[in-house]
Parts: structure tokens; C-alpha cells; sequence
């Protein structure tokens, strides 16, 4: 392997964890500093990292901080990177070497947390959305790097779906493309983040974190190349009404649009829009479907050490 150790800050809990072959779940930052608000945003974090370790794994939050990649941070830095909020530069897989040389901090997205949790060598990775194919990306091409970075780096990434600020259609075909798999937990079709439905169905059903673990050890195994992605519908109790919320979100896609809002601005302004809309209804199930989303990529990880 490459040595990183110039550029790699792996906890100590985390490092050991893995020397030993227990299992250790990944945890993005983008989540904490743009995708909710200041004190919500920390109190979930640390809340997360508790329900991993309440299922048996040691969590590992990875983000940027001055410029060194860190793999595991402490409670200090997670309150840092909330408070600091969006003054905190949203770090996809293009802005990592510019961050590190500018020994600048940066939250990682989706796909940055995915190239960092490889590099440490952790295999499983909880969160709520993921980035996907915007609409109307057939004329903006705005396509999220969260995509092709399932297609190349080995990290499965456990989510409850997409929102439909996507394209679902078009983001489920970019993954075939990608040769990524995706898992329905327990569902045929595939979870639209606040509903535990859409109009689309996923790859495959699985209905046991043994099931999963099984089919990832195997792409492991195979050496083919990327992660897979679980989808795990949001808990009955806490879906949303979902002409409701896709009222809602038509809204902020209509603003971001007369706004000119582009690039990598788009999800943090629509994910804030929404916010703002449902009057913090949304905040609440986005909360709760990360909680979910943590025991289950425990659950997994688990099985994954048996
Ligand atoms: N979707 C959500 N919540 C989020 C994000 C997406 O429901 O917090 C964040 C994730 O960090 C994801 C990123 O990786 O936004 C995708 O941004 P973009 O569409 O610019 O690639
Ligand atoms: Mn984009």
C-alpha cells in the first residue's frame, strides 16, 4: 500500500478496531456543517456515533481539518465543524488536494468520505441521502461525484435512498451503468429519503444485514471494483406524507432554478429550502432516518467480522 501517514490521521480507536478485525463505520461531515442546522447538526453526529456503538461497531466521522484527512475525529472537532457550518468548504473528490496543500478544513460529501474511509481501509459507511442525477441533468449535466465514486472506490454506502430533488429514474440507470448494486433493506422498491417509497424498485431485496454482508464480502472478494448501495426506507413512524413533501420540494426546485442556483451550491441551498418549507418537519425525519441508517451499517459490519 501507498503510504498515506503523510497525509492520513486515522484515530487511534480506529486503527486498532481494524488491526484486529473489528468492524468500524464511516460517518460523512457534509451531513453535520451543511445539511442541517447549528445545534441539531452536532447532537445528531455524536447521537450516531453512540448508536454504532451501542450495535457493536467503533464509528469513524471523516472530514478535513487544516488540511490533514482524518478518519475518526474527536467530539471537539464534530462540534468545531457544526458550529463553523457552511463556512466549512463542502469537499467533493476535486477539492481534497487543494484543501490538503492549503492546510484548509473541508466537509466531506458522500464521495470524499468514501475515498478516505478506503484509504484507512473501512468498508461500511452510514448516511442519510446521497447525491444523485439532478433533473433536468440532461441539459445542466449535473451529476453528483457521489456516483462515480460508488462505481470505483469499495465502500458501501447505507442510505435511506434518494431525495426527489433527484432524478430517481435517471440516478438508478447511472448506477447500472456505474455496475454499482442496489439493495432494498427489507423493501423491493427503492426509499425516496422522507418516504419509504417511490416509483422505482430497486436491484434486489434483502431482508437480513447477514444477506448484505454476504453479497459485499463477495464483491470484495472479487475484486470488482466500487461499493454497493443499501437503501433502507425511512421508519413508518416518522415517513412524511409524501404528496406532501413532494409538493414541497417541487417548490425549492423552482426556486433554486429561478435563482440560478448551480454547482455545488445546489444541494445544501434545496436540502435548506425544504428545511425552511416544512416548517422543520423534514429535520426531524432526516434525523431519525440517520439513526436508522446507523444500526443497520452496524448490523452489517458486524456479520461482516463474524
Ligand atoms: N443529500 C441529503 N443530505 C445531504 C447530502 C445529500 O439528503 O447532506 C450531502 C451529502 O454529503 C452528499 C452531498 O454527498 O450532499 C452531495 O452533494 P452534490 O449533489 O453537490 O454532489
Ligand atoms: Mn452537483
Amino acid at each position: 500500500m501507498k503510504n498515506l501517514n503523510k497525509y492520513l490521521d486515522v484515530a487511534r480507536e480506529v486503527e486498532k478496531a481494524l488491526e484486529a478485525g473489528k468492524p468500524v463505520v464511516a460517518l460523512e461531515s457534509t451531513i453535520i456543517s451543511h445539511g442541517m442546522p447549528y445545534p441539531q447538526n452536532v447532537e445528531t453526529a455524536l447521537q450516531v456515533e453512540k448508536i454504532i456503538r451501542d450495535h457493536g461497531a467503533v464509528p469513524a466521522t471523516i472530514a478535513i481539518i487544516k488540511g490533514r484527512l482524518k478518519v475518526g475525529i474527536s467530539p471537539e472537532e464534530i462540534d468545531y465543524l457544526g458550529k463553523k457550518g457552511l463556512d466549512v468548504i463542502k469537499a467533493s473528490r476535486r477539492d481534497v488536494p487543494v484543501l490538503v496543500a492549503a492546510k484548509e478544513d473541508g466537509a466531506t460529501t458522500v464521495a470524499t468520505t468514501m475515498i478516505l474511509a478506503a484509504m484507512a481501509g473501512v468498508k461500511v459507511f452510514a448516511t442519510g441521502g446521497i447525491g444523485g442525477v439532478h433533473r433536468g441533468a440532461e441539459v445542466t449535466m449535473d451529476i453528483s461525484a457521489d456516483l462515480e465514486e460508488l462505481g470505483m472506490t469499495p465502500v458501501m454506502v447505507v442510505c435511506a435512498g434518494a431525495k426527489s430533488i433527484l432524478d430517481l429514474g435517471l440516478t438508478l440507470e447511472y448506477l447500472e451503468t456505474k455496475g454499482v448494486p442496489v439493495i432494498g433493506y427489507q423493501t423491493k422498491m427503492l426509499p425516496a429519503f422522507y418516504t419509504r417509497d417511490s416509483a422505482f424498485k430497486v436491484d434486489y431485496r434483502m431482508d437480513t444485514p447477514k444477506e448484505i454482508a454476504d453479497a459485499w464480502v463477495a464483491k470484495l472478494e472479487l475484486d470488482l471494483k466500487g461499493g454497493m448501495l443499501v437503501t433502507n426506507p425511512i421508519p413508518e413512524e416518522y415517513a412524511m406524507d409524501s404528496a406532501y413533501i413532494n409538493k414541497c420540494i417541487e417548490e425549492a426546485v423552482e426556486e433554486a432554478k429561478e435563482k440560478g442556483i448551480k454547482g455545488k451550491e445546489t444541494t445544501p441551498f434545496l436540502l435548506a429550502k425544504i428545511k425552511d418549507i416544512t416548517g422543520g418537519e423534514s429535520l426531524d425525519a432526516n434525523i431519525q432516518l440517520v439513526f436508522n441508517n446507523a444500526k443497520l451499517a452496524a448490523q452489517i459490519a458486524c456479520e461482516m467480522c463474524k
